[in-house]
Parts: structure tokens; C-alpha cells; sequence
């Protein structure tokens, strides 16, 4: 095992890194940029470097300082957590190149999935199921365009390949938007992304959105820890999350975990991932891979019970996977509220001072939040300031918890979304359970004020 890692995040995300390093007994070095100083993370820690000013492209973005903060601390390895240098294929390969451990896959594995065509192609090799399309890029000749389209049928999507969670993208209804829609897509791919690429999909019309979470080590083991429901989003921002996805036949996402299993081994995969799907009409479409640790990861390790972040550790110093598939079981279910400082209705950010912070409790009952009373939210990063995650036997079990976390939990000073779960978690068609992708924007449309 490691004796030290250097963890390049902050807020929860960077608490959470940090408490399974102290159940490893590792060493944790934090980083902070000038507004995150008085983090009571940054107090808690052995060792912290301030790497620059509050402007993320600054701090927190800002490959040199992060690389020096690991030289001068004398750490082996460094923990991305999400966001920021999470996904960077190029920072990954610094941190190697700099002799370094990057906790998490290959600059190789990252670039592959960070490109969504090859990752595309990848699934497929892999015989992971994909949402029909384009196979590959799409050409320039309008004429080879516009029969891929009829092949797939209206209406189409299409995607930047350089894009990802709901960046660069466009649906198509009729033949006569097409050639207009993918030269537009490309124009904005290559300005966004430096590369123009792009590729066309089935438009699916109302799907959920579930995904599989894996975990790999580097001696071709690979587990998949069933599947989270994230359908419920707004603006492309997840709102909620839960595990297991309510009414989904468990023996159908069995053999997808398994198909996602056998791309892991494939490409060599090593670590954390999540593969993304849409899900619709008793099918799985592949769309994307996640190579991070994801924010909602804590519904997975509650109704599993294992520590995705300490796993990810383990196998990162050549640690093997201390787990087969066939001890891995799904117990109960879990639900994630992500509690953001914002107006719970017009999702307006609101950084400030925290005048009042009271945590919730009881059986079942987990915070991940780096939160306390006086705690400044600064106005320079995500409005995220921690998750409120339940564990029940039954989902009704865990709604219930949900709604008295809720209830119990106090934050002043600051607006939160917390009224808006409250209302969530008594809406009787979430209730029900298997609500869309788009059920919450139409809810907010209807609870307008
Ligand atoms: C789609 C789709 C429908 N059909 N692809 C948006 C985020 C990115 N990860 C992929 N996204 C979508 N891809 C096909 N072929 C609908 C979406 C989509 C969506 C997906 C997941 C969660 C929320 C979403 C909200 C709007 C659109």
C-alpha cells in the first residue's frame, strides 16, 4: 500500500478521498486553492499545499502546481476524485511520466473513452449493446449522411464525439434540418473541442438513464457492482439518484454487467468506472463511459457495502480486486439527494457564509459533506456542498428515511435545494417509481412559482 497520496479536489469529493485513506492508514496530502484554506478538511490533514488562487484554471486545473505539490510532499501517488483533471488523459500521463501513481485507469483507457466514438466502437467489439447509429464518424458527403439517417430513422442525434454529458449535441426530426444540423454540430465540436468529429444516433424519445458501476485491478479481474438510476436531472445536473433502478428485470441487467465486465478486461481497464446507458422499452443502449469515481458513487456502496474509493486505492498500488462477482450481492436500496447551494426553483447559485448547519441522522442514514456552521460556500466552483444519502430495506423504506433526513437537516444562511427534495420524495409518480429523463423539467414546468 501506499504511505502517501496526494488528493487533487476539494469540497465533499475531497473529505470522502480523505477518510478512506485514513482507514488505509495512508497519508493524505490536500491540496487547496486561497478560497478553500479554512476547509475543515484542509485543518483535518496531515499535510496540505496551497496551489493557487480560487480561479479553478488556476488551482485546482493547473497541472504543474498539482505535480509539485506531489514532489515536495513526497507523495507516490494522486487521487483526481471528479471533475476538474478526473478525466484529462493528458494529466494522467504527466502524473505517470512525473513517477507517480494516477489513481485511476490508463491515460490509454481515458483517452479511449473520452473520444465517443472509439468508445463507441470499443462496446461494440465488446458486444456491449449500443444505441443504433452511425457506425463510426459520420463522412462529409451529404448524400452518405442522409442515408445513414433514413438507415436509422427519424428522428436522429447527433453528437460530438469530443462532447459528452449533454455537450455537443443536436436531435434531427425531418431529412430537410440534417445537413444544416451536423455542419452546425461540427463547427461547435471543433471550436469546444478541437475536433470536428462527430456521429449520428437513434433519437430516443423518453429513456431513463442508468448505469453501471465496475471496478477493475490490473491482473484482468473485473466486477460490476449493479446499476444506479440517475434519471432524475435537470439541465443535464443530477438531482437524485437511487440503486437499485426501480422495476428493471434484475437477470437483464445481469448480462449487462457481465458485457461490461468483458470490455473492461478487453481494455485492460483498472479501477473505477461507470458505463452510462440509456434505457427504454426493456433495453439497454450504450452512450458513455465515466473513467472517475462519480459523485453518486455512495448509493452503490450502500446497498453493496463495498468502498468504491478505498477499492480504487488498493488496486491503483497493485492491489488485487479483494472481492469475486459472486460475493458481490445488492441489499436493500439507497437514494442520494444532492444538496446544492442554490435556489431550489430557479437553481440560481447561492455562495455565502452557512450561518446554521444541522446533519441529519439516524439508522441508515450517511452525509457526505465537508460542511459545518460558518463554513463559507465561495462562489468560484460547482453549487454542490454535499450529498444526503438513505439506506432502507425496501425503497419505501429508504423514501421514508429520506423524508425525515430531509426534514432534520437544517441549512442557514444560504438557499438549498433541500425544499425541493422534500417535495420529490412525496411526488406520487416518484413515488411509483421508473420515472424519465425528462420528468423532472416537466414537473418544475407544472410547480412553477
Ligand atoms: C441521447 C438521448 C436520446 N437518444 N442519445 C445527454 C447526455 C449525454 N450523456 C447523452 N444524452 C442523451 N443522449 C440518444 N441516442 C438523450 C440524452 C439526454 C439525456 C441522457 C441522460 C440523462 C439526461 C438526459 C437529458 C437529455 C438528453
Amino acid at each position: 500500500m501506499f504511505k502517501k497520496i496526494l488528493i487533487a479536489n476539494r469540497g465533499e469529493i475531497a473529505l470522502r478521498i480523505q477518510r478512506a485513506c485514513r482507514e488505509l492508514g495512508v497519508k493524505a496530502v490536500m491540496v487547496y486553492s486561497e478560497a478553500d484554506r479554512d476547509a475543515k478538511y484542509v485543518r483535518l490533514a496531515e499535510e496540505a499545499v496551497c496551489i493557487g488562487p480560487a480561479a479553478s484554471n488556476l488551482s485546482y486545473l493547473n497541472m504543474p502546481a498539482i505535480i509539485s505539490a506531489a514532489e515536495v510532499t513526497d507523495a507516490e501517488a494522486i487521487h483526481p476524485g471528479y471533475g476538474f483533471l478526473s478525466e484529462n488523459a493528458d494529466f494522467a500521463e504527466r502524473v505517470e511520466k512525473s513517477g507517480f501513481q494516477f489513481i485511476g485507469p490508463t491515460p490509454e483507457s481515458i483517452r479511449l473513452m473520452g473520444d465517443k466514438v472509439s468508445a463507441k466502437q470499443a462496446m461494440i467489439r465488446a458486444g456491449v449493446p449500443c444505441v443504433p447509429g452511425s457506425e463510426g464518424e459520420l463522412p462529409d458527403d451529404p448524400v452518405q449522411v442522409r442515408r445513414i439517417a433514413k438507415t436509422v430513422g427519424y428522428p436522429v442525434i447527433i453528437k460530438a464525439a469530443g462532447g459528452g454529458g449533454g455537450r455537443g449535441m443536436r436531435v434531427v426530426h425531418t431529412e430537410a434540418a440534417l445537413i444544416n444540423a451536423v455542419t452546425m454540430t461540427k463547427a461547435e465540436a471543433g471550436a469546444a473541442f478541437g475536433n470536428p468529429a462527430v456521429y449520428m444516433e437513434k433519437f430516443l424519445q423518453n429513456p431513463r438513464h442508468i448505469e453501471i458501476q465496475v471496478l477493475a485491478d490490473t491482473f484482468k479481474n473485473a466486477v460490476y457492482l449493479g446499476e444506479r438510476d440517475c434519471s432524475m436531472q435537470r439541465r443535464h445536473q443530477k438531482v437524485l439518484e437511487e440503486a437499485p433502478a426501480p422495476g428493471i428485470n434484475r437477470k437483464l441487467i445481469e448480462r449487462i454487467g457481465e458485457r461490461c465486465v468483458t470490455a473492461c478486461k478487453k481494455m485492460g481497464y483498472r479501477g473505477a468506472g461507470t458505463f452510462e446507458f440509456l434505457y427504454e422499452a426493456g433495453e439497454f443502449y450504450f452512450i458513455e463511459m465515466n473513467t472517475r469515481v462519480q459523485v453518486e458513487h455512495p448509493v452503490t456502496e450502500m446497498v453493496t457495502g463495498i468502498d468504491i474509493v478505498k477499492t480504487q486505492i488498493l488496486v491503483a498500488a497493485g492491489g488485487k480486486l479483494p472481492f469475486t462477482q459472486r460475493q458481490i450481492t445488492i441489499n436493500g436500496h439507497a437514494i442520494e439527494c444532492r444538496i446544492n447551494a442554490e435556489d431550489p426553483y430557479k437553481f440560481t447559485p447561492s455562495p455565502g457564509r452557512i450561518t446554521t448547519w444541522h446533519a441529519p441522522g439516524g439508522p441508515g442514514v450517511r452525509v457526505d459533506s465537508h460542511i459545518y456552521t460558518n463554513y463559507f460556500v465561495p462562489p468560484n466552483y460547482d453549487s454542490m456542498i454535499g450529498k444526503l444519502i438513505v439506506h432502507g430495506d425496501t425503497r419505501e423504506q429508504a423514501l421514508a428515511r429520506m423524508r425525515t433526513a430531509l426534514m432534520e437537516t437544517a441549512v442557514e444562511g444560504i438557499h438549498t435545494n433541500i425544499p425541493l427534495h422534500r417535495e420529490l420524495m412525496v411526488d406520487a409518480k416518484f413515488m411509483a417509481g421508473g420515472t424519465n429523463i425528462h420528468y423532472l423539467e416537466h414537473w418544475l414546468e407544472q410547480h412553477k412559482r
